[in-house]
């Protein structure tokens, strides 16, 4: 692939203290089936146009609707999951934005507050608005009281939304009683951020696992083995070494879930200090956790489609 074109730096520059994402990914080998949704993304402004959040954690490189749409292209994929990023706060226009230019191909994920309107709440779902995200993850929010977030979980549910869900996997125990009252389909971002140098079958990832056996209404995004791996892409050309730490975590989660796991590239990988991926690489990844064809089309294709466009999906 051609270099994907950089944003200008802008005045946002001085302040960032993170890596760009990756502009000449790779093509990857392993071909996704057609009609694949990457179902996890995020848009980064451009920020002249869609200011971040003064609440913001970080104030990363921006990173568009053109490039996503342009790198969905490359590495095969034909729809997009743009999930609201700490980033931009409550201000979901970026998100919006790109929903909209899409020609029906993306769908969003917003974040919105207590004080929303119905008629805000109709035009993000006639924007393409499917879900709302609830993230407590310490170091990219602040707190919000969970009675707030019920509130807005059952106004949701009466548009047939869902929710998606970011935590670390030692906060568990403490969120159990709120997930599992939540009223909708809950999507767990990132199988809950596990600890991939401990134990696959120690209590944390046990716990995970126990969460989606008991509650079927409890769905795992299974993608980001860039931020959960120690062993790292090792060779970036050598699939078989890329981040073969968390392979075992993922492989387990869709082997018992097959049903209720979806996946994406993570673009623009917000946050990362240390290394950025190669999202050609990513993508080369997933028959190491999706080993058959089987697995592969439910993963990256029908699990996505009865979710985001159920309307569109004949089986
Ligand atoms: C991710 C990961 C992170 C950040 C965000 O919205 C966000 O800012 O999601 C992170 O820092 O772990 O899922 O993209």
């Amino acid at each position: 692939m051609t270099a994907m074109p950089r944003p200008v730096s802008g005045p946002f520059e001085k302040t960032k203290g993170w890596l760009d994402w990756y502009d000449r990914p790779s093509k990857p080998t392993f071909r996704v089936p057609a009609g694949a949704v990457d179902a996890h993304c995020h848009v980064f402004g451009p920020g002249a146009e869609f200011p971040y959040a003064p609440e913001r954690k970080y104030t990363p490189c921006d990173a568009g609707k053109a490039v996503l749409f342009a790198l969905r292209d490359h590495l095969g994929f034909s729809r997009n999951v743009v999930v609201q990023a700490t980033c931009h706060g409550a201000d979901n226009r970026a998100m919006v934005d790109a929903c909209l230019s899409s020609g029906g191909k993306a769908r969003g994920i917003a974040t919105v507050r207590r004080d929303v309107t119905d008629t805000e709440l109709n035009r993000l779902n006639q924007a393409g608005v499917r879900g709302v995200r609830f993230n407590f993850v310490k170091r990219l929010v602040d707190f919000t009281p969970k009675e707030e977030l019920m509130e807005i979980a059952g106004r949701v549910a009466k548009l047939g939304w869902h929710v998606v869900i970011y935590f670390e996997a030692v906060d568990l125990p403490e969120l159990w009683d709120f997930f599992t009252a939540i009223p909708t389909t809950v999507v767990v971002d990132h199988m809950g951020r596990p600890d991939v140098t401990k134990s696959i079958d120690g209590p944390e990832f046990s716990l995970f696992l126990k969460f989606m056996r008991e509650h079927q209404n409890v769905w795992s995004n299974v993608s980001r083995p860039e931020r959960l791996s120690h062993s790292g892409p090792l060779a970036l050309n050598c699939e078989q070494n890329a981040y073969r730490d968390v392979v075992p975590f993922a492989k387990r989660v869709v082997d018992e879930f097959p049903d209720r796991v979806l996946w994406g590239t993570d673009w623009p990988h917000p946050n990362l200090k240390d290394h950025m991926p190669d999202d050609g690489l990513l993508v080369d990844f997933i028959p190491h956790i999706a080993t058959t064809p089987e697995l592969q089309r439910k993963l990256l294709l029908e699990n996505a489609m009865r979710l985001y466009w159920p309307e569109e999906w004949r089986n």
